[in-house]
Order: structure tokens, then sequence, then C-alpha cells
């Protein structure tokens, strides 16, 4: 089958490695994987891709798989200097190897790539074994907004306050105005099924369908639509899914998740939706928002139990 994932960074790589397993299996294409952009940002002169990078990594096999983001085995020399300087953020830290690979976008961008471009050129260093795509080339960010009428760029609200400070809404401003990548809309017309990663329903999927071209070419498809829970028992994995659902006024279980993406047949995105066994009792409400519910595990712990998954999600 023809396949396009769309995905956000820790759930998101660990779902795209099971993805490329799981078509290796069946001798089918390369998966396409259209990647959030919404938490990028720039930093002490240098272009960040926190999402990006952790699915170029982990597809190559060079990710620290600890703390879920940037190159296992990376040092600190840079950012001490950095530090040093009083250059960037003190609570934010860039790793030397992953520094390169921000120098390299940076310096790529500046010539006046665009970033599908840079990606594409990125990608050619490792056989990844997945297409990659940004959603947008345009940039776009991520705000937390508070009830003081304060807001903080996401990557600040989540690695300085670990989301300890209460959101009252996210926003992305520019996203009505950014269009799909080009070959984004392209894919998901012509997959045979789109996936929903097990990402974060607010700030990593959320941008990616709220660019306009992206939703309508996932209403539009012949292909079937399925979603994994990032939600399992009723809590997140790990991150801040819960704090941002929460702010957004959806419950944080998989039922929840569920029908806030919403039933194709019902203006939303979905045709089916893999729930963990721990979370089987809200099979029947996602039925009844005319989403499809497909009971499996869900936990990825390894690559053969995450193309497990992917491996039900293409049965579904
Ligand atoms: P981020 O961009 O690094 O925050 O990562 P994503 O948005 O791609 O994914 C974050 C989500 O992945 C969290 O809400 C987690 O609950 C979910 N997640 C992490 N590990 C697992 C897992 O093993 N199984 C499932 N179902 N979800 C997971
Ligand atoms: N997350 C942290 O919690 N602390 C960091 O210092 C940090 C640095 C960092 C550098 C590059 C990069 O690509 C990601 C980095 N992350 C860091 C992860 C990232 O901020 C978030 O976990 C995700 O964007 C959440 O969606
Ligand atoms: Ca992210």
């Amino acid at each position: 089958p023809r396949v396009v994932v769309l995905a956000g960074g820790v759930g998101g790589s660990k779902f795209t490695l099971g993805v490329r397993a799981a078509l290796r299996r069946l001798n089918a294409p390369e998966a396409t994987v259209v990647v959030n952009t919404g938490d990028d940002l720039w930093l002490s002169g240098v272009r960040l891709q926190p999402d990006v990078d952790s699915i170029t990594y982990a597809l190559a096999g060079v990710n620290d798989t600890e703390r879920g983001w940037g190159r296992a085995g990376d040092t600190e020399r840079v950012n001490e200097e950095l530090q040093a300087w009083g250059a960037g953020w003190p609570w934010f830290t860039l790793g030397d190897l992953d520094l390169g690979t921000h120098l390299a976008r940076t310096g790529w961008l500046r010539d006046g790539l665009t970033p599908t471009e840079v990606l594409a050129r990125m990608a050619q260093r490792w056989p990844l074994g997945i297409r990659m795509l940004p959603m947008t080339d345009s940039e776009v960010d991520t705000h937390v907004l508070f009830d003081d009428g304060g807001r903080l760029h996401f990557q600040e609200w989540w690695t300085r306050h670990r989301a300890k400070l209460t959101p009252r809404a996210f926003e992305n401003p520019g996203i009505a105005d950014a269009v799909p990548a080009p070959g984004v809309a392209e894919a998901i017309a012509a997959a045979d099924v789109v996936l929903i990663a097990p990402s974060n329903p607010v700030v990593s999927i959320g941008p990616i369908l709220a660019v306009s071209g992206i939703r309508d070419a996932v209403r539009d498809t012949s292909a079937k639509v399925v979603g994994v829970s990032p939600i399992i028992g009723g809590r997140v994995v790990r991150g801040m899914a819960d704090v941002c659902l929460t702010a957004i006024g959806v419950e944080t279980s998989a039922a929840a998740v569920a029908r806030q993406y919403g039933a194709r047949s019902a203006d939303g995105v979905l045709d089916a939706w893999l729930l963990a066994e721990e979370d089987a009792a809200g099979a029947p409400e996602v039925e009844a928002a005319g989403i499809r519910a497909v009971v499996t595990p869900l936990w990825m712990r390894d690559e053969a139990t995450s193309a497990a998954i992917a491996e039900a999600a293409l049965g579904a």
C-alpha cells in the first residue's frame, strides 16, 4: 500500500520506525511521513526543527532514545561556550553533533533552499527508508497563551517551565496563510492509507491539520485514515499532551481524542482509531462517533512492537 504518516517527534519517530519495518515486510514502497514543524524555532542564529530531527535521527539509528531528542552520545562543549557568552537559552541544550545539523540546515536555508529541499538534502546522508516532508515551507510558530494575557513560545513553556504554567490556549500565528509543502497534498491524495501517529494531538498533529490544504487533502482523499491513540490507560505515555488537551477542553482519554479528531463522515479526519487494551471500555464511544474502533496493544517498546501497531493500523 501507498502510506502517508502524519507525525510529531517522540511518538512520531517510534511509530515511523514501525511503519518502515511493516512495509519492508510487505515489500511495499517507501512511506511518506509529513512532519510537524510547528515547534521549530530560531536560537543562537540557527534553525532548530525538533520533530524533523527526532524522526531523521531515529530512522538513521543515531538518536538518543533515553531523552527522546538529539543525538546518541552527544557532547556539550559548544553549548558551554554559548552559555558563557550568555547566548541562547540557559535551560536549552544544543549538543555538539546536533549543532552540526542546525548549522548545515541554516547554511542551506541562507543559500536559498526551501525547508523541503533542505530536508531532502539531509535525508541523503543516511538510507532512511522513508520519504520525509515538512508539513509546510512557511515558518509557523506555536505560542502558549495564558489567562494573564501573556504568551510564550511553546519550546520555552515546555523546556523551561516543564508545562507547569497552565495554558489557556495554543496559537499558530500565520498558519492560516501556510500552504502544504510541495508533495504533501499530492501524497495524501494518492495514498491508500493515511496514518495519524500516536503524537501529541494538540501541538504535533494539531498544527499539521491546521494547514488548511492538508486538512482538506485528508478529508478528500480516497485513502482510509487511521489514527493511533497517544493516550494509554487514560494517561500520556510521556510529555505534556494531557496539559495541552485540558487547555482545549478535551479529556485525557483515548476516546475523547478520537472524538476531537472526529469522523470523516462528520467533517473530521478519522475512519478508524486504534485504542489500547487498557482503554477498550472507550471503544463504544468511538464507534458512536462514527469511527471504527480497533483495540490492540499500543506500547511501542521497540521496533517489533511498533511494527505490530503499524500492521494493525494498516489492517484496519
Ligand atoms: P514530541 O513532538 O516529541 O512531543 O512527540 P509526539 O508529539 O510525536 O509524541 C508525543 C506523544 O507520544 C505523547 O502524547 C505520548 O503519550 C505518545 N507516546 C510516546 N510513546 C508512546 C507509546 O509507546 N505508545 C503510544 N500509544 N503513545 C506513545
Ligand atoms: N527538550 C528539553 O526538554 N530540553 C532541552 O534542552 C532540549 C533541547 C533540544 C535541542 C534540539 C532539539 O531538536 C530538541 C530539543 N529538546 C529539548 C526537545 C524538544 O524541545 C521537545 O521535546 C519537543 O519539541 C516537544 O515536542
Ligand atoms: Ca514536537
